[in-house]
């Protein structure tokens, strides 16, 4: 076990996120079909993104809030890598001209930019549907509520109840001003819900009862809102450090975000309340979620 269990509980955190990204890492190689695959291209870029480096957050909280309530983490490892895999697509298509046009992702050119939009957009696609076909596998080799509930939990936090919605409106809000009740609709729908859906899928894998594998769900959105924020936050303070300027609470960033509507001090008062609250959860069900406790602190520290 890779969690704060046996042996484990002695092991630094970090060095437990380290494991679980190493193994995660060889999880995907056996979820993506080979570069070699016909036609090399589409494999190429769907393996160009998805072996960027990623941090693995959400596929390894499918991971640890399956071995927390005590299941074995080797059922979820399909749906954590199908995590991952929506993810990237999410990021291909979020750097698309059509959306943030963004040059780099992960440190390196955007897919956009190395094959193409049109490929890019099949990239994209190409990794949801090899998600859907990972968890579809998964849920025929152990047809129960557990995987077609987990399958289930994945695809609401990715879609139109969930990450794709809030992408909808973010979009649609692009350049308009946004209050405060639309923001947090944005946030908990585009951050939120995969964070969530990660949790909760990880939970019901793993055996928990609706009303536990709930609790993980609650987590999973206070942490994704407060991952959102100081997302936002961090934009706003390494730009203002590139530039050398001073980093006033009130300055004004293009886009609406917690930060210019709140003001960086307020925003990071949020966003480490939302984590607390995470915490608690964690503490009320107990040591066997110490490492998503860990997960959760260290998330509020984060400076990429
Ligand atoms: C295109 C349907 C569709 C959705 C796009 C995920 C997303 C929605 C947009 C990405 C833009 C963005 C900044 C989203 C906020 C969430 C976020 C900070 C994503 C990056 O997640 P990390 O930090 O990335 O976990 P890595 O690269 O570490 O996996």
């Amino acid at each position: 076990t890779f969690s704060n269990r046996g042996a484990g509980a002695m092991m630094d955190f970090k060095e437990q996120m380290c494991r679980w990204i190493e193994f995660i890492e060889g999880s995907l190689e056996n979820y993506i079909p080979k570069q070699e695959a016909f036609p090399p291209v589409i494999f190429e870029a769907m393996r160009y993104s998805l072996f960027a480096g990623g941090k693995r957050l959400r596929p390894m909280m499918v991971l640890a809030a399956c071995e927390a309530v005590g299941g074995d983490k080797e059922e979820a490892v399909p749906f954590a890598c199908a995590m991952e895999m929506i993810h990237t697509y999410s990021l291909i298509h979020d750097d698309l001209p059509a959306m943030d046009n963004d040059d780099y992702r992960r440190g390196r050119l955007t897919s956009h930019k190395v094959f193409g939009e049109d490929m890019a957009i099949l990239a994209g696609d190409g990794l949801l549907h090899n998600a859907m076909e990972v968890m579809a596998e998964a849920c025929n080799l152990n047809p129960c509520h557990k995987t077609t509930g987990a399958m289930q939990a994945i695809a609401q936090g990715a879609g139109i109840h969930g990450m794709l919605v809030g992408q909808v409106v973010d979009v649609f809000y692009e350049g308009k001003p946004l209050d405060r009740k639309t923001l947090e609709f944005i946030h908990i729908n585009k951050t939120a819900a995969m964070i969530r859906a990660a949790l909760k899928a990880g939970a019901i894998l793993g055996g928990a009862t609706e009303l536990v594998a709930e609790k993980f769900a609650l987590a999973g959105e206070k942490i994704g809102v407060a991952f959102q924020i100081l997302d936002d936050i961090l934009d706003v303070t390494s730009t203002m450090e590139e530039l050398g300027k001073p980093i006033h609470s009130d300055e004004k960033n293009e886009k609406t975000t917690y930060v210019n509507l709140y003001g960086i001090e307020k925003s990071r008062e949020i966003a480490f309340r939302l984590s607390d609250e995470a915490v608690s959860i964690w503490d009320e069900l107990g040591d066997s979620c110490n490492f998503l406790k860990g997960l959760t602190k260290y998330l509020t520290k984060r400076t990429n």
